[in-house]
């Protein structure tokens, strides 16, 4: 687990059509030019062959643009990440997943749940990411991963070639959000889904929000993913993400936040997704992605 992770196994996932704006299949290479292997080998992490997947890319547009974008190469691309984060974790390798925008996390969660049985998840984000085919504003599906997650959508994570099973909505936990469409809100009163929002944050302080989400993550699961969307930081610390929404986390809460995950020892993968590099005018946000990542896997001041 992270904190105590030897092996890092690396997998690039350049795709951007589940989040409707382009520059996002970009990220991956822009946080690896961040130096992201050399800050990890450098923490005597030894990084495993880099796998890049091969997406699908944008198709011809044939006919009336369907309401849900880009569902068959949503669907293709999670099967393939999936094969390979399931491949890692299987070998004990930790999978650090690099987006692309948000739906390559139902691809990292359906191979997750072929290894493991009982999976927890940590979702840091602006959004809550748990639109359904009825309630999403925008048909893109970086909007709907988390509802995929937890079946409550039409198309579901078991609809994916290997998924093992649905992630229970009692072992989710999102964290930062601050822009939720109504349908989502409604989701997460109906279902008592955990959702410490910027004012839960603000209340509590993030050291106790990160105690009381590993207790949920943690709670009966043999791992926990953590999937951090680069929007939940205030768009002042990260501005190269597709839909910034200003009051975000700012820089010293997202490390302690990921510093304290990595103390627990419980983390068994990471995602970091949403990193839009033609948007990140001041290039901060690649190098954040880095930082953050080293972070949770171990990296101390003293
Ligand atoms: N909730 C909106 C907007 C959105 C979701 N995730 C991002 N933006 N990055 C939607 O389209 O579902
Ligand atoms: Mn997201
Ligand atoms: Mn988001």
């Amino acid at each position: 687990a992270a904190g105590t992770q030897k092996k890092v196994r690396l997998i690039r996932v350049p795709f951007w059509l589940g989040g409707g704006k382009a520059g996002t299949d970009l990220g991956p290479e822009y946080i690896v030019k961040a130096g992201l292997m050399r800050k990890l080998r450098a923490m005597d992490i030894e990084v495993e062959d880099e796998i890049e997947v091969d997406c699908p890319v944008q198709p011809l547009l044939t006919g009336a643009p369907a309401r849900i974008k880009y569902l068959p190469e949503v669907l293709e691309m999670s099967g393939l990440v999936g094969e390979q984060v399931y491949r890692a974790a299987a070998r004990d390798s930790f999978p650090l997943i690099l987006g692309g925008d948000h739906s390559v996390a139902i691809g990292s969660l359906a191979g997750l749940t072929a290894h493991y049985e009982n999976l927890g998840v940590i979702w840091f984000d602006a959004h809550g990411d748990l639109n359904t085919e009825e309630t999403t504003p925008s048909g893109n599906m970086h909007g709907m991963a988390l509802a995929i997650a937890i079946g409550k959508s039409n198309f579901k994570l078991t609809d994916i070639p290997g998924a093992g099973s649905l992630i229970k909505k009692e072992n989710i936990v999102i964290i930062g959000a601050r822009e939720l469409d109504p349908g989502e809100r409604e989701l997460i009163r109906s279902e008592g889904i955990a959702c410490f929002s910027m004012h839960e944050i603000d209340r509590l302080g993030i050291a106790a929000v990160i105690e009381k989400a590993l207790e949920i993550a943690g709670n009966g699961t043999d791992g926990i993913h953590v999937s951090f969307d680069l929007d939940c930081l205030d768009p002042r610390e990260a501005a190269g993400v597709g839909t910034p929404v200003p009051g975000g986390l700012n820089y010293r809460e997202a490390h302690f936040a990921l510093e304290l995950l990595s103390e627990s020892k419980r983390v068994t993968s990471m995602d970091i997704v949403e990193v839009n590099p033609l948007l990140d005018y001041d290039r901060r946000t690649a190098t954040l992605a880095v930082e953050l990542a080293t972070s949770l896997l171990g990296k101390r001041i003293l």
